[in-house]
């Protein structure tokens, strides 16, 4: 074993002494330097300014808003690199004493940005700094936040080190959010013709039972279950089960809903399958679908069963893609849930509102907080917080939230909207001297 292990040894000095003859050591030295001229940008403790964690000194420091500025959401501070540079390593001193936790990330342009190392645990700060290092990351700004300090409110940063190798020009992203207007969209089309075409809808609605089938239990039994459209009773939704040939199942109902509905009570009531992707679900299907000892018919008294509020939006689906929100409109449409709070996208409807009263991009990022702070946010409670949103939130979030009002018209959920609750910025009053401020 020792003898092997020594061999294995001297295998690989051989091999690390040949990557050093194949690769110039010229372009190791190189990527290995040290990025001067950078320029830092951050809200700031008076007399903490942000220039103060690349002036050279590790004594002087660069602090977050204090406390009690009213400010002190603003955690983070960018750098910017004077061109592109390959980055090779990233050193963080904080003042030595806590412990810190922090997320760096990297952009090329400054507009989006990539988390590319970060500190979790709870190892004191020394003066040797951290060292993080990095391979492929490109970049022409660097952002860290600041996230948790022991001991104290403020994060500092008393020196920030970049090494790498400057491969060209700052690059700058001239884009600007750009959301298509809804009548622009496939989603209106798609809208138009399924409110329309009463055939073309029950064809949709059918073909999205079957899916769903496959999403649940597997393509596998697709094939076992038979849906079909049946008239609603009195304005209530209804679904009935019956044997269907050779050992399926037929469901019926007046709507998607309806329908989710029969197969989950289906599955829970004769094959003991429970489906919930939030928690934890029980899809072992029995060997064969048993058969029904009777026609089941069931039918609602409720014409709303509604679903979510504010606080599950951020505290469980803050950065929900479309893979979990498919998921939950399934369950929701199983469970019978025909009316679903929806905020999705919902910051698009600020932005633009909040530009036709002047104010730019950036004012308005700084305005609205951080996904994971949307209730307190959406509840008048808070604004910035956890924020800004990268650009491209805007045309993703609302695509988003097209995808999912499709589909909750092909089940027949109704998505309900966050009207105005009646917060602005708290400079509006400097934009519009003669607004009144209603306490
Ligand atoms: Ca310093």
């Amino acid at each position: 074993m020792h003898k092997l292990r020594t061999l294995l040894c001297v295998a690989f000095s051989t091999l690390m002494a040949l990557s050093v003859v194949t690769y110039p050591e010229v372009s190791l030295k190189a990527a290995q330097s040290k990025i001067e001229n950078i320029t830092a940008t951050a809200k700031s403790s008076s007399g903490h300014d942000a220039s103060l964690a690349v002036d050279g000194n590790k004594n002087t420091f660069y602090q977050t808003p204090s406390s009690n500025s009213q400010e002190d959401h603003y955690r983070s501070i960018d750098l910017q690199l004077d061109g592109l540079y390959n980055l090779s390593e990233i050193k963080i001193f904080n003042n030595v004493g806590p412990y810190y936790n922090y997320q760096i990330y990297a952009s090329k342009t400054g507009s989006s940005f990539e988390k590319v190392a970060y500190k979790d645990d709870e190892t004191k700060a020394t003066t040797a700094g951290d060292s993080h290092a990095l391979a492929g990351v490109e970049a022409s700004v660097i952002r860290i936040n600041l996230s948790y300090t022991s001991g104290m409110m403020e994060g500092n940063l008393a020196e920030v080190e970049v090494y790498g190798e400057r491969i060209g020009d700052k690059q700058v992203d001239q884009n600007k959010i750009e959301v298509d207007n809804f009548a622009d969209t496939k989603w209106k089309d798609a809208y138009d013709k399924f409110a329309n075409d009463q055939a073309y809808a029950n064809s949709k609605t059918l073909q999205e039972m079957s899916n769903l089938v496959g999403r649940v239990i597997g393509e596998a039994w697709t094939g076992k279950f038979t849906f079909e459209m049946r008239d609603d009773l009195e304005g209530k939704d209804i679904f009935e089960l019956e044997n269907g040939a050779e050992g399926t199942i037929i469901i019926r109902g007046n709507n998607g809903v309806a329908m989710a509905s029969g197969f989950n009570y289906y599955l829970r009531n004769y094959c003991k399958v429970d489906y919930n992707p939030i928690f934890a679900s029980q899809l072992q299907m029995p060997e064969s679908l048993p058969a029904l000892d009777k026609k089941i018919v069931k039918e609602t008294e409720y014409d709303y069963r509604y679903a979510l509020n504010f606080c599950t939006y951020s505290y469980t689906m803050a950065f929900w893609d479309w893979n979990e929100y498919e998921a939950f409109l399934d369950w929701a449409a199983m469970s019978g849930i025909n009316t679903v709070l929806d905020i999705v996208g919902q910051e698009e409807v600020v932005r633009r509102t909040l530009q036709a009263y002047g104010y730019s991009d950036t004012e308005i990022k700084e305005y609205i907080s951080g996904p994971g702070y949307f209730a307190w946010y959406y509840m008048q409670n808070m604004t910035g917080y956890g924020g800004p949103l990268p650009d491209n939130w805007f045309e993703s979030r609302v695509e988003l939230g097209r995808q999912m009002h499709d589909r909750m018209q092909t089940y027949g959920i109704t998505p309900v909207l966050s009207g105005f609750s009646g917060m602005v910025p708290s400079n509006f009053k400097t934009k519009f001297a003669d607004a009144a401020v209603i306490a």
